[in-house]
């Protein structure tokens, strides 16, 4: 009866619940034009770091090829990256960053 897919439904939602979200981490990618000045402001102004972690972060970058830039849900992360690569374009930098699941 109509109570009992009530409960199914409950029981299914409760059960999906405790999986914790997806959460994905935005990797900036290493180029050898753009100007580390504008990587450490991109870094700051959209990823809310302060200048020392942001410049400890591209030169991470620089030195390894790519860093991450911080953690957040699909949505979130995905906008980081348009963020990022419009203001890169139209600073006319190659700057080039991705969005991938963490795990
Ligand atoms: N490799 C770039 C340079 O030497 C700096 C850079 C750092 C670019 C991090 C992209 C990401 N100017």
């Amino acid at each position: 009866p109509e109570r009992d897919e009530g409960n199914a439904v409950v029981l299914e939602r409760r059960t999906q619940r405790v999986q914790p979200p997806h959460m994905f981490q935005v990797v900036m990618l290493n180029d050898d034009y753009t100007p580390m000045e504008f990587v450490v402001f991109v870094i700051q102004d959209f990823f809310g770091k302060d200048l020392e972690t942001a410049t400890q972060i591209m030169l991470k970058i620089h030195l390894d090829g790519r860093g991450v830039c911080g953690v957040y849900s699909k949505d979130v992360a995905a906008t980081k990256v348009d963020q990022v690569l419009e203001a890169a374009h139209k600073a006319g930098h190659p700057l080039k960053c991705i969005s991938e699941p963490i795990e």
